[in-house]
């Protein structure tokens, strides 16, 4: 048994969080999680919101509300619908807590006290009449390249330029609209070009085996050459770096932030957090492609100059984007399928839409949603083939049998579903168990899942091809051999899709009549040397109720989301 702490990017509580969030991390992540634990492993699944940060101060400015309201705000928004979603997280914390708080600013003065940082004065912009310096996103000005004249310090929306505060023509302070000054300030950097060499090409070289998405990004900014980068910054909202003479300076957001994962491991675990974070314990990021660089350079760099036995991070499965209708999902132009307006508009379906996510998730590519496409794999993938074949199975059963598995004669060619004289390992765990556990074992949850309904699909085969309605009437023997074969398929399928959706596979559990501790359901799930089991039913075991496991989904639900995107969204 492993330590293994899985997290999850922490969302800005800036906004609630959109189907792009949930396919490209959330999901994954608590897939993974899951698979975890029913292998017996101990898992901490560690998430919570980045409450710091320039966005969030723009937001409250705007709303003309503080801050901490805005978070306050989101923080619950998020955390309620990820709980009604059923991502399995052991701890939803927030970074505007005390223990984040004390515990980023012990990790920032233990660096300090190693003398990891470098001392560096900068000019930067300043506005006299509010009296602070301006953050890249406080300054506007006109952008040099395409002459928009509301582009940022930072980023022309306009033209997609990168840019830095002093490339902007016209410069104003968004605070006071006056024009700003340039001033000297003090802060401290990580030299990370330094730790380049020392540290980073030798570590990240020998992560070949990461997605190749993801070793490509970090190839291409170790080619390029990293440059110090600041940790602390002229602003209000923050973390207030601890040394004296720092007044008016906080913890850079991406400093602290992934600290924040260590934090809310000590909030839920205040006695035995560090062994989560040190020693033979291994840590997964779940992230999407953004935030590469801060979990692949910046924040193991921190964690190898912490020194004292933190661990570095084992993979990061980090994912590219998902696109909605055609076009990139957009928070302040309001393109955004959000999950609690999902959750409120489509009730009863979370199953449905981790399914569909997982099925479009943007692996190795970007990929997109679609209502329609949503509506297809719903009707035609879950209601079509998973549910039909369950509730077949179920019908039959009830009406043959009461519910009661029969009693199976000799195994008779042709009714068998595979061949029960094999001598090595059991055809169906080759078949599909074992498939579906090792391309989870490799990041590869699209795959996994549709190797999961690819026995859904042998279920409904089977019962095409023998007919257990029309047998019924001429060999009472192969018919109790063909639906017995086939309850044996949907136990082992309501197993499979466990991580997948968790909800539809307890129904089908429990239209099954049956109760597996996780304990028992261990075997099902191990790799490597002992290469799974397929469950079986006894004779004489008693079947529950059977239901619908999905509805179909109608038309006009789909045409009123499809009207609603088009009309909320911001012109
Ligand atoms: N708050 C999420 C984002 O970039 C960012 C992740 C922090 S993880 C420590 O959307
Ligand atoms: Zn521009």
């Amino acid at each position: 048994m492993s330590k293994i702490t899985i997290t999850a990017a922490l969302p800005y509580a800036n906004g609630p969080i959109h189907i792009g969030h949930l396919a490209g991390v959330y999901i994954p992540a608590d897939i993974h999680a899951r698979v975890q634990r029913l292998r017996g492993e101990e898992v901490l699944f560690i998430c919570g919101s980045d409450e710091h940060g320039v966005p969030i101060t723009l937001r409250a400015r705007k709303e003309g509300v503080t801050s901490q309201d805005v978070v306050n705000r989101y923080h619950k928004i998020i955390g309620d619908s990820f709980k009604e979603l059923g991502i399995s997280f052991d701890i939803y914390s927030r970074t505007s807590n005390a223990t984040h708080k004390e515990l980023s600013q012990v990790f920032f003065k233990n660096l300090y006290e190693k003398g990891a940082f470098k001392e560096i004065r900068s000019e930067q912009y300043f506005d006299e009449q509010a009296g602070q310096f301006l953050a890249d996103r406080y300054i506007v000005g006109t952008c040099p390249s395409c002459k928009n004249e509301g582009a940022y310090g930072d980023q022309c929306e306009k033209c997609g330029s990168t840019l830095s505060p002093t490339e902007l023509l016209n410069p104003k302070s968004a605070l006071s609209g006056t024009v700003p000054v340039m001033k000297e300030t003090v802060n401290w950097y990580l030299p990370l070009d330094e730790i380049q060499e020392t540290f980073l090409n030798e570590w990240l070289g020998g992560k070949s085996h990461w997605k190749s998405n993801v070793f490509g990004q970090c190839k291409s900014w170790l080619n390029e050459g990293l440059r110090p980068r600041a940790m602390t910054r002229d602003l209000e909202w923050g973390v207030p770096v601890p040394l004296e003479g720092a007044d008016g300076k906080v913890l850079y957001v991406w400093f602290e932030a992934p600290i924040g994962y260590i934090s809310a491991t000590k909030e839920l675990r205040p006695n035995d957090w560090e062994q989560w974070w040190t020693g033979d314990s291994h840590l997964v990021h779940f992230i999407g492609k953004d935030n590469i660089v801060f979990h692949c350079i910046i924040f193991p760099a921190m964690l190898y100059l912490r020194g004292d036995g933190y661990v570095l991070p084992e993979q990061v499965p980090a994912n590219e984007f998902l696109n909605l209708e055609g076009q990139k999902i957009s928070t302040s132009r309001n393109w955004a399928v959000w999950l609690n307006e999902y959750l409120e508009e489509m009730p009863n379906r979370k199953d449905e839409l981790r399914y569909v996510l997982t099925s479009i998730a943007p692996e190795t590519k970007d990929s997109e949603f679609t209502w329609k496409d949503y509506q297809t794999r719903v009707n035609s993938e879950l209601v079509g083939i998973l549910g039909n074949f369950a509730n077949r199975v179920l019908v039959l059963m009830q009406k043959y049998y009461e519910g009661v598995m029969p009693a199976v004669g000799a195994v008779r060619e042709p009714y068998a579903l595979f061949d029960h004289g094999s001598a090595g390992d059991h055809p169906m765990v080759v078949e599909y168990l074992r498939p579906v556990v090792d391309l989870l074992n490799n990041y590869q949850f699209r795959d996994a899942q549709f190797k999961m309904m690819e026995l859904a699909r042998l279920g409904n085969k089977y019962l095409a091809e023998h007919e257990p309605w029309k047998l019924v009437k001429t060999d009472a023997e192969a018919t109790a051999m063909v639906l017995s074969e086939a309850v044996q398929v949907l136990y082992n399928l309501a197993l499979l899709m466990e991580p997948f959706m968790p909800d539809a596979s307890s129904r089908l559990l429990s239209q099954l009549g049956v109760e597996v501790s996780t304990d028992d359901k261990q075997p099902f799930w191990l790799s490597g040397p002992q290469p799974g089991k397929w469950f079986e039913l006894a004779e004489g075991h008693t079947l529950g109720a059977a239901g619908l496991l999905f509805q179909k989904i109608e038309d006009d639900v789909i045409e009123a989301q499809i009207a609603k995107l088009q009309a909320t969204a911001a012109r």
